[in-house]
């Protein structure tokens, strides 16, 4: 299998709602590979670097404060298409314009506390992963799996 990877973090929201298994489950029974996990409680700093993307939004200092605000599940997950097909499983931003059947759509209903982030393309996948995680963080190993799931 390629060795695509991108970057998944369950936001305080989605953490203090009970919601790590549930999430975590929706990638593992798709067929990607965890290959790094974490329970971090970021500085407002540190949010603001990983949204800097976004400093001119209105949002942005609400939105690094939410993200601040508690434990943040971080994970790297790995598979062939993960980046973008990770955000089709996560649903659109806004979750009143999510699909039923992700995880947005399903678990969330407001923009603002939208449970989960997912990087948005290859770049910002390696950026991403690169600023929450170091390298001896990310875990590669064989997965007996693969071999069903790959063909
Ligand atoms: O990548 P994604 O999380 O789907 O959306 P972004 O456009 O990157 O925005 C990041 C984050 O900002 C979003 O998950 C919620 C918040 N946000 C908001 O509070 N209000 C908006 N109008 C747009 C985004
Ligand atoms: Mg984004």
């Amino acid at each position: 299998a390629e060795l695509e990877r991108t970057f998944i973090a369950i936001k305080p929201d989605g953490v203090q709602r009970g919601l790590i298994a549930e999430i975590i489950s929706r990638f593992e029974r798709k067929g990607y590979k965890l290959v790094a996990i974490k329970l971090v409680v970021p500085s407002n700093e540190f949010a603001q670097q990983h949204y800097h993307d976004l400093k001119e939004r209105p949002f942005f200092s609400g939105l690094c404060d939410f993200l601040s605000s508690g434990p943040v599940l971080a994970m790297v997950w790995e598979g062939e298409g993960v980046i973008k097909y990770g955000r089709k499983l996560i649903g659109a931003t806004d979750p009143q314009k999510s699909e039923p059947g992700t995880i947005r759509g399903d678990l969330a209903v407001v923009v603002g506390r939208n449970i989960i982030h997912g990087s948005d393309g290859p770049e910002t996948a390696k950026d991403e992963i690169d600023l929450w995680f170091s390298p001896t963080e990310l875990i590669s190993y064989a997965n007996n799996a693969e071999k069903w799931i790959y063909g």
